[in-house]
């Protein structure tokens, strides 16, 4: 769909990276709600939020937690706001409704098919850890099904979707995820636009090629003409060169600690914001204009 600004999301603090991997990885409600309003005000339209427990940083799904940050979110931005429910690696897919259907937000993640979601290479990387539960957390990836049953992604557009109006962050991670929306299209549980969020480099999903980017873009053209709209992230070190190939292919960007903890080579990013505003430079540089949220809320049919 042709879009004249681009919309930034920053996913604020997610359920992969570990508290020990960088001490600016929001954890506590307080961090967490500081760090969004800072990325809604250097330009995040949406913001893709998990929790975490606040002692020890573990990734929750309790809608308490949620509640200790959405309303100050709320009160202090007019950002979109994005609720997972892909929540983290010990989590039912029950569980991991339970703050959408609580809140029923604008928008919530939707996840495109079932996967491997392997983190335990951070091994090599990181060895001392604060918290017993990091590195049973890496470890186990090794074993771990990301769990979106065909059912389970029905059953959240009907419940989410049907019932609270809420939007989907479609994330897609590979070029199969796709057709698996198309169908769901087909069988009218969805309506466009389609916000589709292409996910590169997570190990177990399409690779973080530039390759794989137009031929996902390729595909999605195809499968949905001028009912979509793409933004793209993607992981660790891949994050800035791929969201900029995105702008420029005429996409939208994700950006955020949940998807890289650094701001460049060796680079820790000291807050969200930074990213967004890096991100930021990099579009205006383009000569490519940053979305609003009412903007992001008219383009992709939010209920608002
Ligand atoms: N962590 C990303 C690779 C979700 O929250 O639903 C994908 C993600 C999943 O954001
Ligand atoms: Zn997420």
């Amino acid at each position: 769909m042709a879009q004249s600004k681009v919309i930034i999301s920053c996913a604020v603090t997610g359920s992969i990276h570990t508290p020990s991997m960088s001490e600016y990885l929001p954890l506590t409600p307080d961090e967490i709600a500081t760090q969004a309003i800072e990325a809604a005000e250097a330009g995040a339209a949406i913001l893709h939020l998990h929790a975490r427990e606040p002692a020890d940083g573990k990734p929750t799904a309790d809608p308490n937690v949620f509640m200790q940050f959405l309303p100050r979110i709320k009160q202090a931005t007019d950002a979109v706001v994005n609720i997972s429910t892909g929540g983290g690696q010990h989590m039912t897919v029950a569980e991991r409704l339970m703050a959408a259907e609580k809140t029923a937000p604008e928008m919530a993640s939707l996840n495109m098919g079932s996967m491997n979601f392997g983190l335990f290479p951070a091994l090599e990387r990181f060895t001392d850890f604060k918290y017993p539960w990091e590195r049973d957390f890496l470890q186990n990836s090794e074993d771990f099904v990301f769990k979106n049953t065909f059912k389970d992604i029905a059953y959240i557009l009907n419940t989410l979707g049907k019932k609270n109006g809420t939007r989907f962050e479609f994330e897609c991670y590979d070029v199969g995820h796709l057709y698996s929306l198309r169908h769901f299209a087909d069988r009218g549980l969805i309506e466009p636009p389609f916000f589709i969020q292409f996910v590169l480099g997570v190990l177990g999903g399409i690779g973080p090629d530039p390759e794989n980017l137009v031929h996902m873009k390729r595909m999605a053209d195809k499968l949905f003409g001028d009912t979509y709209v793409f933004s793209v992230l993607g992981a660790g070190r891949h994050q800035m060169p791929l969201v900029t190939q995105a702008a420029v292919l005429g996409g939208n960007v994700r950006v955020g600690l949940e998807d890289s903890l650094y701001l460049g080579k060796g680079v820790l990013a000291k807050s969200n914001a930074e990213q967004v505003a890096r991100v930021r430079t990099i579009l205006e540089s383009l000569s490519l204009e940053v979305a609003s949220p009412d903007e992001a809320r008219a383009i992709l049919k939010l209920k608002g």
